[in-house]
């Protein structure tokens, strides 16, 4: 097999809608994969869609219709076949070499290969590749089946799409085009690999199974055990270790290479059995036996133009995971299968994939040729990735059987189809014939009992989205959820991003360009009463930022504290959302600069091996760890000696009023005696030094009164800046030091005092 890419000489050319005069008929310069707003922007036709109030000013290019060709040379290699193969194409295209149309696609989650065999010829060849607006056919679709229930303004469950391209809660509605993922053409004599799908499980047998597009049988190899057949074979690899969850144990991975005469392909494989244990309700993940409490987050397309997405950028955010104690990450059905690169490297770091297949949010017709199209691209999608020993479980969708069940989309329905028929039968059908054995839930959330509703805490997986809302955060505490595996509080953007994406001049909470970055409905009301109940209202916007960063993270750590002191009747906790596409008010603990919000530094902590946790007139001790804790913990005034077995919890009474409970390994929690905004915390309440290091600063912190949730924002004076560690709650008398990484100089001055060194305090200057 000859793979030859073809990513150069592309041009991309306006041909047709509503196209501004000055790209009418430009042969504009393309990046292949890419899509046409990188294209236009790269060559200055446009600005950054993602800053200020472009959104809607370049709306256009999504109604537009857009031809992408390039030449390539071309002469007979004595292959017996040829073909185009199209990684990913968005969305709905025409395909000519040569002048002859190859196909019309209209799914941009789909492989597709188009047979060459008699249209290349010696010499120049040319590729030309025809799209349509994919919003105009979405509507069409929309008009010929009927409109259907859905949760944002355009139909994007009438095509084969990633539905946030149209625009979500945390996204811009950005309608792309392009060929977003490699195009290549392939030549090959004899029998080629089409699929290889591996399941390897403890008892150190793995399971090849493939399919080959010719005659014969493959060969397959693990580690210098090897097999032959057709179909399936089993290699069994005595020797082998176990691979792990992170929070588990180790990776092991070894190299698998399958063979045919003429073709060759190679995949690493870890082995290890999963499961999903639903009795009574449950929804407990295991990996080898071992039950794993999950401590997640939700993934969202890290771009909103995902073919910049790099092999760097993927370590970065899966790094933002990792770091921060998680061992599971949840692709969200409303995006995107990822690259490769992103579930290679959840196996190399031992974080489990939850993968969505992709649905979300709204009714999809089952009628033809959607139905084949779901199919086809499902079937893409196992092939792909389904030998990944990170992928844990499949789910058919986000949450469209509880928004059937709730929202009554019945009566809106009207006897139509709605999307039942994928989750309950062709996904589980495709899941058991292509991946047996890989545990399936059909929507998240979901209640094994199907007379209990689909979102009940007290079965399976909950959505706990009251809180954000319509209620206070403390109202977590009243869920005695099994599995959450979406929740969520929204903050903004750290200051370097907001202010380098956002023009409103002044800056203001209700600033209209900060608006068009604030997507949720309501979004900044439900800031201000969720804040309202815990902390004065900010005397300015310098205030409002930092007050709904800390009100976001006191959120959330509040929230994963309470689940994980019910473990373990509670068996996972995926907050909403680990990552941004764009500059954004929004849920997410990492920015879309890639800056840790002070979200982030409380999930690290909440999702910490060991966590102390006050629960009413109990202290919980949470040993999440491979190995027993005896530690001596400080409950207030008392010294206690506490010894918690592994992977186990222990409760003891605790004192009532204001207590701090802490100690050596473990991460401490505070109870305040009431809400600050009812008693006000001290202020000042601490000094400051800063000073140079070889990597930065050092920023030293000395509390002269307890000193609650010290953040530094270096990013105020240096955005590359960096920090090590947010969230810090002092006793007084007690220390700390931030190491801040710059390479540029920093006023000193500037480190130890707001608005770059916060604190719950300061808000009551
Ligand atoms: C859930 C998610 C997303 C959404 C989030 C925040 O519905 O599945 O659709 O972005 O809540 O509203």
């Amino acid at each position: 097999m000859n793979r030859r890419e073809l990513t150069e000489g592309w041009t991309v050319r306006a041909a047709g809608g509503p196209v501004p005069t000055e790209v009418e008929d430009l042969d504009i310069p393309a990046t292949v994969p890419g899509v046409v707003h990188t294209d236009l922007l790269a060559a200055g036709l446009i600005p950054d869609p993602l800053v200020s109030d472009h959104e809607a000013e370049l709306f256009w290019i999504g109604r537009a219709r857009w031809v992408y060709t390039t030449t390539f040379d071309w002469s007979p290699d004595g292959s017996e076949h040829s073909a185009l193969v199209c990684d990913g194409l968005d969305t709905v295209a025409a395909v000519h070499v040569n002048g002859v149309l190859l196909g019309s696609v209209s799914n941009q989650l789909r492989v597709y290969r188009f047979d060459l065999n008699d249209v290349l010829q010696p010499g120049t060849n040319t590729i030309r590749i025809e799209f349509e607006s994919a919003l105009d056919v979405a509507e069409a679709e929309a008009r010929r089946l009927g409109p259907r229930p859905k949760i944002y303004p355009h139909p994007f469950a009438m095509i084969r799409k990633s539905a946030c391209n149209f625009g979500w809660d945390w996204g811009p509605s950005v309608v792309t085009a392009g060929i977003w993922r490699a195009i290549a053409i392939e030549s090959w004599s004899g029998t080629r690999i089409a699929a290889v799908r591996v399941s390897a499980g403890s008892d150190r047998t793995a399971t090849i199974s493939v399919d080959l597009d010719g005659p014969g049988d493959f060969t397959a190899t693990i580690a210098g055990h090897t097999a032959t057949g057709r179909g399936e074979v089993d290699i069994s690899v005595p020797e082998a270790e176990l691979w792990w969850p992170r929070s588990h144990g180790n990776q092991p991975l070894y190299g698998l290479v399958v063979e045919t005469e003429t073709d060759r392909t190679e995949l690493r494989v870890g082995f290890r059995d999963v499961a999903i244990d639903s009795s009574d309700g449950a929804f407990a993940i295991s990996v080898n036996g071992e039950p794993i409490y999950v401590r997640g987050a939700n993934w969202i397309p890290d771009d909103p133009f995902p073919s910049r997405m790099t092999p760097a950028r993927y370590a970065a955010r899966i790094a933002d995971a990792v770091d921060a104690n998680m061992n599971l990450l949840r692709v969200w059905g409303g995006g995107i299968y990822e690259s490769d690169s992103f579930y290679q490297q959840c196996d190399e770091l031992g974080v489990m994939v939850w993968q969505d297949f992709l649905f979300a949010c709204a009714a999809y017709p089952e009628e033809q040729p959607l139905w084949d199209e779901v199919a086809a691209e499902t079937t893409d999608a196992i092939n792909r990735i389904a030998s990944h020993p990170s992928l844990v479980v499949w789910n058919g969708a986000n949450e469209n059987i509880w928004e059937h069940a709730d929202l009554d989309w019945s009566s809106e329905l009207d006897g139509k189809t709605w999307g039942e028929g994928y989750y309950l039968r062709l996904l589980p059908e495709l899941v058991e014939q292509l991946d047996s054995g890989r545990p399936y839930v059909p929507n998240s959330p979901f209640s094994w009992d199907t007379s209990h509703a689909p979102n009940d805490p007290a079965d399976a997986l909950v959505h706990i989205w009251d809180v954000w809302n319509e209620k206070d955060y403390t109202h977590y505490a009243s869920y005695q959820p099994r599995f959450v595996s979406e929740f969520g509080f929204q903050g903004p953007p750290a200051w370097s991003t907001l202010t380098r994406a956002i023009d409103d001049d002044p800056l203001r909470a209700d600033g209209p360009v900060l608006m068009v970055h604030q997507k949720a409905d309501d979004g900044q009301r439900k800031l201000a009463d969720g804040l309202r109940p815990h902390f004065p209202e900010p005397r300015d916007f310098q205030d409002w930022h930092w007050a709904t960063q800390l009100n976001q993270a006191r959120a959330i750590r509040f929230a994963i504290r309470h689940f994980r002191s019910l473990a373990p009747y509670n068996q996972g906790a995926i907050v909403w959302q680990l990552n941004d596409c764009w500059p954004a008010v929004s849920w997410a603990a990492v920015d879309s600069s890639g800056i840790r919000k002070p979200l982030w530094f409380a999930l690290r902590s909440a999702f910490a091996d060991r966590i102390a946790i006050i629960d009413g007139d109990e202290v919980v001790v949470v040993n999440d760890a491979s190995q027993p804790l005896a530690t001596q913990l400080n409950i207030g005034d008392e010294l206690v000696t506490v010894a918690v077995p592994a992977r186990s919890s222990l409760r003891m009474p605790a004192p009532g009023g204001e207590l701090l409970v802490h100690g050596p390994d473990i991460q401490s929690d505070l109870r305040l005696i009431a809400e600050p905004v009812d008693e006000p915390l001290s202020w000042p309440a601490y000094s400051a030094t800063a000073h140079p290091t070889d990597q930065g600063y050092d920023v030293t912190i000395i509390a002269d009164h307890l000193t609650v949730d010290l953040c530094l924002f270096p990013d105020r004076l240096d955005p590359a800046a960096t920090v090590h560690d947010g969230m810090i709650t002092l006793r007084q008398g007690e220390r700390f030091t931030f190491h801040v990484r710059s390479d540029a100089e920093l006023d000193a001055a500037a480190l130890t005092t707001i608005p770059v060194l916060r604190s719950a305090n300061d808000l009551f200057r």
